[in-house]
């Protein structure tokens, strides 16, 4: 931090009488902390001149979101009119989309991290990262991945150290967003999270059994009884070296998994590869995209035939058979048949209905209605609409198929304001196209006429997505397209480009779409979701009985150092501003050390950190939680081991000592 220098003696404080002060509130704080009573209005320590107020950080840090929002804005308004889009600039007079310094966002928007393995929290409209949380990727900030539970959970489930997460999807009760709980895939390693959105932070990993890549994931409407996930690479099953040179018996998987235990109650073997999913709003159909019916092993063969199937998975259909004994195990997961020749799709009850669409369809996406969804073939330039409620009867594309506009070229996703309005993301053209849902339905197949109006966006929009589109009733103000490629909307930094996500103006979905700001994203987040912010209670401090493991609350009385055998020692701490509760402790060399640090502080936004240097430990503890790590003292000599997090005036002091005694010595 640097200090402005000041002309007037009275600003400089005396360092004994800092000290004293210090001392005396460090006893206050402790007679707090033994009632602790985590509030907002809780006494913080302040320490004249010196710590800064955290409003004034939160108005520093709003100020910096906005300037770089309004940049962002009047960037795309004076662009807006060369860019050859047919839609005109409003001109850029209301700024609705600035957030004020100290304002807060009306929406959370949760960003998949893409590579980073993490997920990303923004506020909208302001488009300010408020947020990371780290999932299938280590983050020493937050000490995600260095202490034992989240270390414990990482090894669990593959100890892998990266994942690809594609699509975030929010726990629903009754179709709306309850605020709950996020999950999101890894594609890379057949992985599904949860994310606790009470605490924002991830709680659970599941490594998928039989699943090499997990793609499409979504929740199952309206109340979240399943998570499903699309199994997108085709391999034989069991994959453990049978059949490779036999594609014919490679198998793609849908699996269903349970959002609470988080294991894998069944899965559905199909034909073709699987891709995208989503459910309609009544908890029967889950509806899957799929490529490469030809089953090939190579890119030519896979885009071969002019059609594709979409894959209709009747839920109650399927419990009915894992219920009938009607599959067959492997590696502990009912496998249900559900390829076209399975004696189960015979008759007039198939439990997969396969609906021939036109080639390598992407998304599916089921509008607020629940009546219909939305496929999208990359290689066609049509949306093909399923008649959601016509699957029961038929999958002949004669009865289901309701509707297909011709929206433009390369349709990857569609989204929806809830006025009756669907948004595609056109990845070839680099535009959204608004069309009219109803209108589809009436027009002929491949008419434009449902089309009201395209946006230019730059450049090469995959997913899109309007706050709230998933629920039943969405709000329709915003929308988001998250284009792969930024090219040159931004200054060069090197031959990786961020992507560019841009933020659209969409009213009630009764306006013109307004291209209000750029934003640069770190690679590759795919896909995002929204949610009105009364739908979250986030906590801002932790409550004990909350701990998912078994830890002690360490207060200042009980911290202390015990040998629990030859090699073994439990260190436990509390941390407070400035101190831990051990000034020092010392080990013997190989001892096995289980370190146990709580912040016993009831006061929000102050973390303490604990770092032990040269031993790659970092802790980021937040008010009221413990955190324990456990390690070897292989290293004999003294390790100052501080505080991270700036969390007070006296924050440099706050710093003990662990000495290895050499064990020999
Ligand atoms: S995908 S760009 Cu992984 Cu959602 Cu369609
Ligand atoms: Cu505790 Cu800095």
């Amino acid at each position: 931090m640097t200090n402005t220098p000041s002309d007037s003696d009275d600003d400089v404080l005396d360092p004994d009488a800092l000290v004293e002060r210090h001392e005396k509130e460090l006893q206050d704080l402790l007679a707090e902390v033994d009632e602790p009573t985590p509030s907002d209005d809780s006494p913080s320590l302040n320490l004249a001149g010196l710590e800064l107020d955290r409003r004034d950080f939160m108005k520093a840090g709003a100020a910096t979101g906005v300037m770089s929002g309004l940049a962002g804005c009047t960037g795309s308004l004076m662009n807006g009119g060369q860019s050859g889009s047919n839609q005109q600039s409003s001109g850029g007079s209301t700024p609705e989309h600035l957030v004020e310094p100290g304002e807060h966002d009306e929406y959370y928007g949760f960003w998949s991290g893409g590579q980073s393995g993490e997920i990303r929290v923004m506020g909208i409209p302001s488009m300010r990262v408020l947020m990371r949380i780290p999932v299938f990727n280590k983050d020493a900030s937050r000490g995600y991945g260095y202490d034992d539970e989240t270390r414990q959970m990482l090894e669990d489930a593959g100890d892998y150290t990266w994942g690809d997460n594609h699509h975030p999807v929010l726990s629903e009760t009754d179709g709306d967003y309850d605020g709950e709980y996020l999950w999101v895939n890894d594609k890379a390693n057949g992985r599904l999270a949860r994310v606790n959105l009470t605490y924002f932070e991830t709680d659970a990993i599941t490594d998928v059994p039989n699943m090499q890549a997990i793609h499409g994931c979504t929740v199952q409407s309206p109340d979240t009884k399943y998570i499903f996930g699309n199994g997108e690479f085709r391999t034989p099953l069991p994959n453990d070296g049978r059949d490779v040179h036999s594609p014919e018996n490679y198998e793609s998987l849908f699996a269903a998994i349970n959002p609470e235990t988080m294991e894998t109650e069944w899965q559905v073997k199909v034909d073709g590869n699987l891709d995208i999913v989503d459910t309609d709003k009544d908890g029967r159909w889950a509806i899957s995209s799929a490529y490469n019916s030809e089953e090939a092993v190579e890119v030519s063969g896979m885009t071969h035939d002019d059609r594709d199937y979409v894959k209709a998975f009747d839920v109650p259909a399927i419990e009915q058979a894992v219920e009938n004994g009607n599959y067959e195990e492997v590696n502990g997961v009912p496998i249900v048949d559900g390829t076209q020749e399975s004696s189960l799709n015979q008759g007039d009850n198939p439990i997969v209905r396969y609906i021939p669409t036109p080639k390598s369809p992407h998304c599916v996406e089921v509008e607020p209605n629940g009546d219909y969804a939305m496929v999208a073939g990359k290689l066609s330039p049509t949306v093909t609409m399923l008649d959601i409620d016509a699957l029961d009867e038929s999958s002949d594309p004669e009865d289901v198929v309701a509707g297909r506009p011709k929206v433009g070229l390369g349709p990857l996703h569609t989204t929806f304001d809830g006025n009756g309005h669907a948004y595609t993301s056109l990845f070839i053209d680099s535009q959204a196209v608004k069309w009219d849902i109803e209108a589809a339905v009436e027009a002929e197949n491949n008419s434009t006429e449902p089309i009201l109006e395209k946006q230019d966006v730059h450049y090469n929009p995959g997913h899109i997505q309007a706050v709230e589109a998933m629920t039943t009733d969405p709000d329709g103000e915003w929308l988001v397209s998250l284009n792969k490629l930024s090219k040159d909307r931004f200054l060069p930094v090197g031959p990786i480009h961020p992507d560019n996500d841009q933020l659209i103006h969409i009213g009630q979905g009764e306006k013109e779409m307004e291209l209000v700001a750029d934003h640069p994203a770190y690679p590759e987040p795919h896909d995002c979701v929204f949610a009105h912010k009364d739908k979250l209670d986030p906590a801002t401090t932790w409550d004990k009985s909350d701990y998912r493991t078994d830890k002690e609350f360490v207060t200042q009385q009980n911290s202390g150092v015990e040998r629990t055998g030859e090699q073994s020692v439990d260190v436990k701490m509390s941390s407070m501003r400035s101190e831990y509760g051990l000034s020092e402790f010392t080990v013997k060399e190989g001892d096995e050390v289980t370190l146990t640090v709580t912040n016993i502080e009831g006061v929000r936004d102050i973390i303490h950190g604990l770092a032990i240097p040269e031993y790659d430990i970092h802790l980021a503890i937040a008010p009221q939680d413990t955190q324990k790590v456990t390690f070897t003292a292989d290293k004999p000599g003294v390790y100052w081991f501080y505080c991270t997090y700036f969390c007070s005036a006296l924050h440099l002091e706050m710093r003990s000592r662990m000495i290895v005694e050499p064990r020999d010595g």
